[in-house]
Order: C-alpha cells, then sequence, then structure tokens
C-alpha cells in the first residue's frame, strides 16, 4: 500500500463516502507546499507556492474529479460531460477512462492550451470544440444532463467542491497546524476559491485550526465578471483556463470573500505575464499562465500596501506550466543556433 493514499482515503472523515463506495484514484492530492524565497523578500511576508501542478494530470482539478467520478461510477451511470477552458476536460478524460466511462468534452474552439487538448484526445474522451465560449459550453452541458442519463463534472457537482476542499486541510497540515493569514487563488469558475474556503471552515469547525485565512481571489482583468459586478458576454485573456465571464458558483465566490473579510480583484495580462516569467527563473517553479494570477494578485495586494509585513501567505499554483508550451515559447526567449563546436558555445557564453 503506498504512503499516501489519495484525497478520499486520506480525508475520508471530510468526505461523503462508505465503506462500499467504489474509489477511483490515481493518489491524487499531496502536492509540495514550496517556501518561496525571493517571493518572500520581496513582499516582506513568508510566502509559500501550492504547486497543485504536481497532480496526476496536471493540475487542481484532479481532487476534486477524483471525488466527482468516484460518484459517477457509485450512482452507476456510464458516462460523464463537462464544459471546459481545458483542465477540467484533461481531468475527466482521465478519471473516466480509469473507471471505463465515456467522456464527453466541450471546449471553446480555438482556446485550449496545447497539453490539456493533447490530454483529453489521449484519455479517449470524445471532444467538441463550439462556436462559443466556456459560458455557453457549460449551458450546453447542462441542457444535455437534463436530457439523458449523463452525469456533468463541473463544479456545479458538489462532488467536486468536496474533493477540492481537501488542499485547505493538506496546506495546514504541511504548516504543521499554523493557518495563513492570505490564501491567493485565481478565480475563474470560482469552483476553487468556494472550496478552499468550505475546507478551512470545516477544519475550524472540527477544532483543527482557531483562525482562518482571507481569501483573496484574482480574475483576469478582461475576464473579471465578479469584480465588475456583471457578466461578461465576450471574456479575454492570455489565461485562457480563466477566459469565463459568468462563473458558476458567483454567489459562493462572494460569501467566501466577505466572510473571510478578503477581496476578489483583478490583474491584467501584462501583471500576469510577468509574474509566469518570475515565478520559473526566480523561484524554479513553472505554472500555467492562469496559475499566475495568484502571485500577481500578491504582487498587487503588496505594492498598494495592503498587505500586513511577516504574514503567511498561501499562493495556489493551479496548473503546471507544460499544459500550455505556446504560451510559453511566445515570451521571446532565444535559443543560439550554432555549429556543435564547444569554440561556437564558449563565444556566445563570452568566456
Ligand atoms: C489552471 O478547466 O474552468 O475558479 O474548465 O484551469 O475553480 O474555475 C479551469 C479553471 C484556475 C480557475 N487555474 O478555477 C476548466 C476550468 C487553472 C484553471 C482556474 C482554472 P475555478
Amino acid at each position: 500500500m503506498p504512503t499516501w493514499r489519495g484525497i478520499i482515503e486520506e480525508y475520508r472523515e471530510f468526505l461523503p463516502v462508505t465503506d462500499k463506495t467504489p474509489i477511483v484514484t490515481f493518489g491524487e492530492g499531496n502536492t509540495p507546499l514550496i517556501f518561496a524565497k525571493n517571493l518572500s523578500k520581496e513582499t516582506e511576508c513568508e510566502v509559500y507556492l501550492k504547486f497543485e501542478g504536481a497532480n496526476p494530470t496536471g493540475s487542481f482539478k484532479d481532487r476534486g474529479m477524483c471525488m466527482a467520478i468516484t460518484k459517477t461510477v457509485e450512482k452507476g451511470f456510464k458516462a460523464v460531460i463537462c464544459a471546459s477552458t481545458g483542465n477540467t476536460s484533461a481531468s475527466a478524460a482521465a478519471y473516466a477512462a480509469r473507471a471505463g466511462l465515456d467522456c464527453i468534452v466541450i471546449i471553446p474552439k480555438g482556446k485550449i492550451a496545447l497539453g490539456k487538448l493533447s490530454q483529453a484526445i489521449m484519455h479517449g474522451a470524445k471532444v467538441f470544440e463550439v462556436d462559443g465560449n466556456f459560458d455557453q459550453a457549460l449551458e450546453l452541458v447542462v441542457k444535455m444532463g437534463e436530457k439523458y442519463p449523463i452525469d456533468i463534472v463541473n463544479s456545479i457537482n458538489p462532488f467536486r467542491i468536496e474533493g477540492q476542499k481537501t488542499g485547505a486541510f493538506e496546506i495546514v497540515n504541511q504548516l504543521n497546524g499554523r493557518v495563513p493569514d492570505y490564501h491567493f487563488i485565481p478565480v475563474g469558475n470560482a469552483g476553487n476559491i468556494t472550496a478552499y474556503w468550505k475546507g478551512y471552515k470545516e477544519y475550524k469547525d472540527k477544532g483543527k485550526i482557531k483562525s482562518l485565512p482571507k481569501m483573496m481571489g484574482f480574475q483576469a482583468a478582461g475576464s473579471a465578471p465578479i469584480v465588475l459586478g456583471h457578466p461578461i458576454e465576450k471574456p479575454e485573456t492570455i489565461a485562457t483556463a480563466i477566459r469565463i465571464g459568468n462563473p458558476a458558483s458567483w454567489k459562493q465566490a462572494e460569501a467566501a470573500r466577505d466572510e473571510s473579510c478578503g477581496t476578489i480583484d483583478m490583474v491584467t495580462d501584462d501583471e500576469i505575464l510577468e509574474s509566469y516569467r518570475y515565478l520559473p527563473s526566480k523561484e524554479g517553479i513553472f505554472c500555467e499562465p492562469a496559475s499566475a494570477a495568484s502571485v500577481a494578485g500578491l504582487k498587487k495586494t503588496f505594492k498598494a500596501g495592503k498587505l500586513k509585513k511577516g504574514s503567511l501567505v498561501i499562493c495556489i499554483l493551479t496548473g503546471h506550466g507544460l499544459k500550455d508550451p505556446d504560451c510559453a515559447i511566445n515570451q521571446g526567449a532565444k535559443t543560439y543556433k550554432v555549429p556543435c563546436k564547444v569554440e561556437a558555445i564558449v563565444k556566445e557564453l563570452g568566456y
């Protein structure tokens, strides 16, 4: 038996399972909580990065998908469906393949990072690219779910939130019971901020912690419905994962913000890209553009003088940098094309 048994076995008492529940797992969770030396110095805080890109399919979605697909099997469905900006589809396709379920994926045409699309395809999902954005794709999925015996595994499925809340338990455990003062997180469809807040509150209710973090959600400026207070009909951002104009968990995200005395704010694509380049080059951690929104949010909050010095800070890095190789290559870093000769290399190095 592996020492880490996946989120359901590890947090069984907090999850809706019985001894008979047929668990579908890849051993997800237990992702690294990494001290960020340079970022800590820069922001005068103690900053840790929760690297959710280290999950089996490369994003935080595996926590929720483990729980959702486990319940799909328990309920007796033979097929699942999701709308996705990419990561949900990659995770759904993988867990469905493992459980022997059909997987139907609806994605906005041309707006999915290549790594994610290749995962959904290789895991055998039926992938439909539609003329429309994520919000329209999700509406279509809801209609399909109402009409056919297909289980919806978007975060409107409450089991997704249940699985994802385990991230909060893990952070507290990895900090030996300390509670972050601030929890920075990207916000798209707003399921993850909802889930983390639920997790922290449940740990407090169980007496495992005494305080709660401020929830600091960040949307991309071109896709910031919660910040602006109205749905965005044509959301745009380089961070395609959070290119969402009408989040399903809008109200829950506002509740997390208000109950925790936190904020939901936005960062520009330029700010996102600055952190996207900063993390791999200065901290050695490569995340996808949407994930960098949490760190961009931290930097913005620090610069605005709104961060209490010496605070314990968590930034969630939701997905791996390898998910979106195009965005990385487009950052303009050059390679050196040289003859295969020592002298040619040395010349470029200036030795
Ligand atoms: C890397 O895959 O919505 O606020 O369909 O992939 O819980 O939606 C992805 C969302 C942040 C936002 N970071 O989380 C999908 C999808 C990454 C993501 C988010 C997503 P939510």
